[in-house]
Parts: structure tokens; sequence; C-alpha cells
């Protein structure tokens, strides 16, 4: 071995230390860091699939917008569904730090070559689904991106205490709207029962599939990206749900949900995850419809892209 290859190999091992000590301390890595690859490649990944998300996430509420039944529901509404929007600004710029172009990841995603989560490819045929939307799919993403806030990368991170305190109005929003329903007719408390039924299974999906079979969970976990397994987190949303769900009066639809007094958690039945399957690669109720929505509206979008870029250039220009 030549005396610049010992050189290189002893400054690659001393970054990969500090890379580890950092993780280990519980610190920061931020983007100047030295980082593995796959450390890389993952939070790219797992960044990418999360702005899609928010950003395809827009589509089910935002079908009621015209439609909402008060001016009061349709400004909260219009708010949140914003608010989505500017989360997945925030990610998309955090995956940028790891050197994303946000161009290649938008055309991964109308290409159907990124995934975003599988919640959003369920319809929303009543408005009580706003509610349950708010209530039980904020609710589990607030369960999922709580630690998040704490992971090992300072861009995300960030990004999280921000994303987290907004998707706690988005819950509590959610939950009021149907509070209200349930104190309202009998066909209201119905449609509220009903869409609760549709929601409850597809939320527990959405922390991913089962820790014997999340080929992801290990490695991001050794690296201080997830917190917790998927299975954690689903057990702590199901424990946080099952008292919400008695103080507004509906049910979830599991005949195995029982209080267990020896975990001190409740148990809870399996989820069917060959439907979970099925939605990941495209099969879902409604993924053909929200990629033709989103490729649409990049599309539509052309032009005010091309009039930043042009903008941009004639500013270099004069200050030639
Ligand atoms: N849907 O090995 P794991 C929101 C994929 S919240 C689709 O366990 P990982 C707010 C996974 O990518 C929703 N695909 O993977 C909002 C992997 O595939 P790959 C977004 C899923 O990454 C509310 C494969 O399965 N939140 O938007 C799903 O370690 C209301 C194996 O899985 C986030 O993205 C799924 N549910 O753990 C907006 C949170 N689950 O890439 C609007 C951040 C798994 O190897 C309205 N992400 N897959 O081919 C995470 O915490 C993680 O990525 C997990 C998955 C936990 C989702």
């Amino acid at each position: 071995m030549s005396t610049s290859n010992v050189l290189d190999t002893n400054a690659s091992d001393d970054l990969a230390a500090q890379f580890d000590q950092i993780v280990a301390d519980g610190a920061r890595i931020e983007p100047r860091d030295w980082m593995p690859d796959g450390y890389r490649s993952t939070l790219i990944r797992q960044i990418a699939q999360h702005a899609h998300s928010e950003i395809i996430g827009m589509q089910p509420e935002g079908n009621w917008l015209t439609r909402a039944p008060s001016l009061r529901r349709k400004a909260i509404l219009m708010a949140k569904v914003q608010d989505e929007a500017g989360h997945g600004l925030y990610l998309y710029s955090a995956a940028e730090t790891l050197g994303a172009d946000r161009a290649d990841l938008t055309g991964k995603l109308i290409e159907g070559r990124q995934k975003y989560s599988s919640i959003f490819n369920y319809p929303t045929p009543t408005f009580a689904d706003v509610g349950t939307i708010g209530w039980l799919v904020d609710g589990a993403a607030i369960c999922n991106q709580v630690p998040l806030c704490r992971t090992s990368f300072g861009p995300y991170a960030r990004a999280m205490i921000r994303v987290c305190k907004e998707e706690s109005f988005h819950q509590r929003q959610g939950y009021e709207l149907l509070t209200t329903m349930m104190r309202g007719t009998p066909a209201q408390r119905r449609m509220v029962q009903e869409s609760v039924d549709r929601w409850w299974w597809p939320a527990l999906m959405m922390f991913g599939p089962p820790d014997d079979s999340s080929p992801n969970t290990a490695q991001s976990m050794a690296w201080g990206i997830k917190r917790h397994t998927n299975d954690e987190l689903r057990q702590r949303f199901v424990d946080m749900s099952v008292p919400q769900a008695e103080a507004l009066g509906v049910t979830f639809p599991d005949p195995d949900l029982v209080w267990n007094a020896e975990r001190g958690h409740h148990d809870f039945g399996e989820p069917d995850w060959s439907e979970f399957m099925e939605v990941v690669k495209g099969n879902g109720a409604t993924n053909l419809e929200r990629i033709a929505v989103r490729r649409a509206a990049h599309e539509d979008g052309a032009w005010v892209r091309d009039a930043a870029t042009a903008f941009a250039a004639r500013e270099q220009e004069d200050d030639r």
C-alpha cells in the first residue's frame, strides 16, 4: 500500500469514528459532516417519502374545501391543507441539504419510483373523514414524528419540531370537529362511527410493517435516524387513542382490542398486511387518482418555474 493510501485510510477511519461518536452521544450530524453513504441514502429515502406524503396528503381533505359546511370549517380546513404544503417544503429542503435535487424527487414521485404514505390512498366520501383524518391520521403522524425531533440528522430534526407543533393543532381541530358531530343528530353520529371504522386499520398501517418484516428498522435505529421501532410506535398510538375514542363515544372495529393489565398496554388485532402491500404497490383505491392530480398540478405549474428561473437568470445577468 502506498503512503498516500495509508493516509487516506487513516483519515476516513477518523471521520467514521467521529460520525459514530456523534451518533453515540445523541448529538446531531450536520450536512457539512462526513457520513456513510448508506446513512445519506436512507435519509434521502425516508425524508423524500415523508415530503411526498405531506404533498399528496393535501388531496384527501382538499377534496372537501369547496363543500365545507360553514365558513369557519372552510377557513380551518384551508389553513390545515396549506400547513401540509409547508411541511412538504421544509422536508424537501432538508433532503436538499443531503445533495438531493428537488425536481428529481418530484419526478420520481410522479413516475411511481418513490413511495408516499399508504394512508393517502383511501377516499374521503363524507365530511366526517376530515375530522377522522385530523384525529387519527395526524394523531398517528404525531406519534411517529415527535421522536423524529431527536433524529440524528440536524435539518430533519429541526424541521420536525415545527411540523409537530402544527400537527398538534391539526389533531385538535379534527377531534373538535368529531366532538361537534357527536353532539348532533343520530345521522351525524353514525357518520362519525362509519368514518372511524374505515380509517382505524389504515391508521395502524401508517407505522409500517411489523418489526420482524421491516428491512430498514435495525440499521436506522443504529444510526439514530429512527428512535423507536414500528411496533413500539403502533402500540403507543393504540394506547393513546382508546381513551380518546371512549371520550368521543365511538368504538374501534377490532374485537381483539382489550386492556392487558399484565403488560400495561392494550392488546389489539393484526392489520391486514396484504392490503397494506397492495396499497404500497400502487393498487389502493385512489393511488392512480392521487398521482394523476399531482402530475397535472406539476405540469400546470411549469410556467411558474420557467418564469422564476428566467427571473433568476436575468438578475444574475444584471449583477455582472
Ligand atoms: N406507506 O423497513 P420499513 C403525514 C415502506 S404522516 C408506504 O419499516 P422505514 C402527515 C418503507 O418506505 C405520513 N410505504 O421502512 C399528514 C420501506 O420501503 P423502501 C408520512 C411504507 O422507512 C397528516 C418498506 O415499506 N410520515 O404525512 C409505509 O424504516 C394528514 C419497509 O418498511 C412519514 O413518512 C407506509 N405507511 O419505516 C399529512 C414519517 N411504511 O423505501 C396530511 C417518516 C413503510 O425500503 C394529512 N417516516 N413503508 O422501498 C418514517 O418514520 C418511516 O419511513 C416509516 C417506515 C415508519 C414510515
